[in-house]
């Protein structure tokens, strides 16, 4: 269903290939430039040590939060272009967690729980990743996940360490 008020909702952006800083802030120029959508709040970006597979250099990452009137296939729908126009692809033989241009991960959307086809909301990893819950605790600590809890709670739980800030 399309929502006639704005939706609040969070997107993780990330990277580790490439001129990463320059495509982080292109991309979320390109994210507030979707329809009916813009960005309410940038976090820092953070470098953060690879997770999942260590055998890659360090990621850049950052949290958005947004407001936008598309139903959440058609943000991701979005959102996965914008990933293409920065040369992301996704070939059959990309290794799972591996380097990538841009990465954009829908997090959550209002407070829905959803499971379609390509799409889980909240993100099923995001509990589990400090280098999301860092820079989403600094833009919306007060947020709860959806069947998770508080996300100050959540980033008490990871190991946040290596991640930091960068001017
Ligand atoms: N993304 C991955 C795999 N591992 N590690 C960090 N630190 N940051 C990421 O964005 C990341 C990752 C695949 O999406
Ligand atoms: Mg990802
Ligand atoms: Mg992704």
């Amino acid at each position: 269903m399309t929502p006639t008020v704005p939706v609040p909702a969070w997107v993780a952006i990330g990277g580790n290939q490439g001129e990463v800083r320059a495509t982080l802030e292109a991309a979320t120029g390109d994210i507030g430039a979707l329809a009916g959508t813009r960005v309410l709040a940038a976090s820092a970006i953070y470098r953060t040590p690879a997770w999942g597979r260590t055998d890659q250099p360090d990621f850049l990452n950052g949290v958005l939060a947004i407001e936008t009137t598309l139903p959440a296939p058609v943000l991701l729908e979005g959102l996965l272009a914008i990933e293409r126009r920065f040369g992301r692809t996704r070939a059959a033989d990309d290794v799972r967690w591996g380097p990538r241009t841009l990465d954009l991960d829908l997090l959550l959307y209002g407070d829905q729980v959803l499971e379609l086809p390509g799409l889980s909301l909240p993100h099923p990893r995001l509990h589990e990743r400090a280098f999301v819950l860092v820079p989403l605790a600094e833009i919306s600590p007060e947020l709860v996940v959806p069947g998770r809890g508080p996300v100050g709670q959540l980033l008490a739980k990871v190991d946040a360490s290596g991640i930091e800030a960068i001017p």
